[in-house]
């Protein structure tokens, strides 16, 4: 099978081409007919999902009820079609335990009873390698719990993965970049300092993922020179021939949050390093220097110093940072000097980038939110970056006997930090597509169960769409929590951490990651970015933009459910392709 095939074919040869991509449901192929002829794999894809979408909640709902259970009585019975047969085979859902199954059997049961409709899941899962029984039926207790109209789409979204595969087989299509890139991703992810993904600024895991990075430069992809800089930041030049030409700067971060998942930063280091792979296997050199970075420090978790990776090379690497101590008494210096840095100021302003050697500077990233996953968009566009503002806090009170004091006569920290939190909740709340505010730690120091909270440390997250919504919803929190504590004879802290203006994406990279999607046979959706990231440093250098990829598991991030397929890994790196592509030619 073949698109010129396809293309060229009626519109009952088109679906007799398509039977089997959604289980007995030749209505998609036939609705999608009608945005025949299909500029790529992607877009005939995209079509399909547009005509589920489009068709409306009962039919959805037909389509749904038309997939068999897992390990149900289809298979049971033998009567499973040869493409989930061979799906529910390869997941091993015919080989389960008596355990496994009757578990199975009850989450059948139980999810069917609370949504009236069977649980879809792409058991082949993001790898396209199958998921295991414990991950299948770890997915179905935890979707169990969902809210009914997130379930249906997300059913919707795991038929759409489970035709994307079958289409693929149909196609004798393998997605190889994308499954080396996500094959990487979860090598790089078995360094972590905790059993959940956890990889902070200097430790022995952040260390080993540099140590990682720096091999696959060089020992896998090509890099004419890969150096660890005074920072942590990995990073590799791919050289043109002729020498000092200017650069195309693009990268991203290793660390992590704690609990993180496995594309977050990574993503946009991984991809952009396949491409220099690509480009050396074929011999080729650009007509420019290809310079990617692994920027070492983005989240801010061990030391209060976000952006640090990509600060030293604007030259804003702030001199205190070095003293800075983590919560066990280390300061930067010494992690710095542990990890064999220099630890010296000169040799981290040393780092500083001279704009004219560049041409600009682009990260691709996870969405980390769910537009496109709920739009079946696979890429899009990055219009600009919020701005965000981020404090550390401290309420005091008094602790005191929590059964003898009266109720009137408390002087209790946490409810204060509670009313703040509900405040904070209510201010965003009333524009929430332009701002949104997080206390992400909430921490009663030495608290006791019969004692009434005396201090309670939290912190602040608050970003906006403009720097404007940023500064006057900082300022109202910042007024409330005044207001509160005098209201309840208490003393506050807070000290800033971070500050961020919003990015807004240069217009003429914008357009080059558009030409880029668009040649994918994909069409173009812009979307803001409500997470930071390291372009939103480099926008004070260079000209920047960002493209961004779709999350699985609803757009989660800073979670481990955080997931990328690798189909869309693949149309990652093809964008990435295009836009050298274009920028070679531009030269
Ligand atoms: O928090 C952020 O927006 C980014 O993930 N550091
Ligand atoms: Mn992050
Ligand atoms: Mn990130």
């Amino acid at each position: 099978m073949n698109l010129a095939r396809l293309n060229t074919a009626s519109k009952a040869e088109f679906v007799q081409l398509l039977a089997g991509t959604y289980e007995h449901s030749p209505w998609v192929a036939e609705a999608a007919y009608a945005a025949s002829p299909f500029a790529s794999l992607a877009s005939l894809k995209l079509a399909l999902a547009t005509a589920v979408r489009e068709a409306g909640r009962d039919q959805q709902l037909a389509l749904i009820g038309a997939h068999p259970e897992l390990a149900g009585r289809a298979m049971v019975s033998q009567a499973l079609t040869a493409e989930s047969s061979d799906e529910q085979g390869r997941a091993g859902l015919n080989n389960c335990s008596p355990a496994e199954f009757a578990q199975i059997q009850r989450l059948n049961a139980d999810y069917s009873a609370k949504f009236g409709w069977p649980f879809i899941l792409a058991v082949r899962g993001p790898r396209g390698m199958g998921l295991s029984r414990a991950e299948i039926i770890a997915t179905f207790e935890r979707r169990l719990q969902g809210h009914a109209d997130y379930e249906l789409a997300e059913c919707l979204r795991n038929i759409h993965r489970i035709a994307e595969i079958r289409l693929n087989d149909k196609f004798g299509h393998s997605p190889a970049l994308g499954n080396q890139v996500w094959d990487w991703a979860e090598a790089l992810a078995l360094h972590s300092e905790a059993a959940e993904l956890t990889v902070t600024y200097l430790s022995d895991a952040h260390r080993a993922c540099a140590a990682q990075l720096q091999d696959w430069m060089k020992q896998d992809c090509g890099f004419d020179e890969v150096v660890i800089d005074a920072v942590g930041n990995v990073v590799g030049v791919y050289r043109r021939a002729a020498p000092k030409p200017k650069r195309l700067l693009t990268g991203s971060h290793y660390d992590t949050v704690r609990r993180a998942g496995k594309y977050d930063g990574r993503l946009g280091v991984l991809v952009p390093m396949l491409c220099v792979r690509e480009l050396h296997k074929a011999g080729r050199r650009l007509p420019f220097d290809l310079e990617v970075i692994a920027f070492a420090e983005e989240e801010g978790q061990r030391y209060k110093a976000t952006f640090l990776g990509s600060s030293a090379l604007t030259g804003e690497f702030d001199p205190a940072w070095l003293d800075e101590v983590d919560t066990d008494g280390i300061s930067m210096a010494d992690a710095m000097r542990h990890a064999g840095l220099p630890a010296t100021l000169a040799s981290i302003e040393a780092l500083q980038r001279e704009p004219a050697d560049y041409l600009g500077f682009v990260e691709l990233h996870i969405e980390q939110g769910p537009v496109l996953t709920e739009l079946d968009l696979p890429l899009g566009v990055v219009t600009s970056i919020n701005g965000s503002v981020r404090y550390l806090g401290e309420v005091t009170g008094q602790a005191a006997h929590a059964g003898t004091t009266p109720m009137d006569r408390r002087r209790d920290a946490a409810a204060a930090v509670a009313e703040l939190i509900l405040y904070v909740e209510q201010r965003a709340g009333m524009h929430k597509d332009q701002v949104v505010g997080t206390v992400g730690m909430l921490d009663v120091p030495a608290g006791s169960i019969n004692v009434i909270p005396g201090r309670c440390r939290f912190s602040l997250d608050l970003r906006a769409t403009t720097d404007a919504a940023r500064d006057a919803l900082d300022a109202d929190v910042r007024a409330a929590l005044a207001v509160i504590c005098q209201r309840r004879g208490l003393q506050w802290s807070l000290v800033p951490t971070m500050k961020a203006d919003a990015a807004p994406s240069d217009a003429a990279w914008a357009a080059r990651w558009q030409t880029a999607v668009e040649a994918l046979g994909l069409p173009v959706h812009g979307l803001p970015s409500g997470a930071g990231h390291d372009a939103m440093m480099l926008h004070r250098l260079l000209p920047q933009a960002m493209l961004f990829v779709r999350g699985g598991n609803g757009g989660i991030s800073h979670n481990p459910l955080e997931q990328v397929s690798n189909d869309d890994a693949e149309l990652a790196v093809r964008a990435f392709q295009q836009l050298l592509e274009q920028l070679a030619e531009d030269k």
